[in-house]
């Protein structure tokens, strides 16, 4: 199969430390994919957005949360728990949501990036402050999180640290560590397994 990616993406961070968790690099081939899209790359994913992969099929899958679960029943199924109640902060319901909250961040991070970008005549101060306010009660949602975070990641810590790890690539002034110390002390940590360490993004 292919993968199609970028080293910047955090949505296909989590499916390449799948990838490198469960062993599974050996059947994926990576295809770097520069953006915005072309129209060869549109008949994979006809949103025009990484990741996608490619079955040896021919079949296509994305976006990210399917991916990765593809890879992850591929590989022995590790990171998404089997289902349990919600509250007991273990199964695949939390697991799940807390990915929704990871990659919501990522787009948020993304999507006022974006209109950062534009001339300051052109900038929406409303989409920025719902941008920033999104980004921080996601932050202070995950730092009140972490106690119970398992010590093995699921589907869920994979989209928070690749989620935080883009936007410390991005807006490295942010200061959020000391605003969360919780949540800073879980990221240097994780951050010490080696897949993490393989799929970090390159200085900007
Ligand atoms: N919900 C999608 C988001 C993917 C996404 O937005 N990827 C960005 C790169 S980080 C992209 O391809 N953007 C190109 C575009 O929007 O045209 C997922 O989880 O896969």
């Amino acid at each position: 199969m292919k993968l199609f990616y970028s080293l910047n993406s955090p949505y296909a961070r989590k499916a390449r430390i799948i990838i490198h968790e469960l062993g599974l690099a050996k059947h994926v081939e990576d295809v770097l994919v520069s953006l915005p899209a072309d129209d060869k790359f549109r008949v994979i994913n006809p949103l025009g957005k990484i990741p996608a992969l490619i079955l040896d099929d021919g079949s296509a899958i994305y976006d990210s949360p399917v991916i990765c679960e593809y890879l992850d029943e591929l590989g022995g199924g590790k990171f998404i728990p089997r289902a349990t109640l919600f509250a007991d902060a273990k199964g695949k319901w939390r697991a799940l949501t807390l990915q929704a909250l990871g990659d919501g961040l990522a787009d948020a991070v993304v999507r006022r990036n974006q209109e950062m970008r534009l001339p300051e005549d052109r900038r929406s101060a409303e989409l920025i402050a719902r941008q920033t306010r999104a980004i921080e009660g996601s932050f202070a949602a995950i730092e009140r999180a972490v106690p119970k975070f398992p010590e093995e990641p699921t589907i869920g810590e994979l989209a928070i640290l690749s989620a935080i790890g883009y936007l410390d690539l991005r807006v490295p002034e942010d200061g959020w560590r000391t605003r969360y110390p919780q949540l800073a002390r879980w990221l240097a940590k994780i951050s010490e397994r080696p897949s993490v360490m393989a799929t970090k993004p390159p200085p900007a």
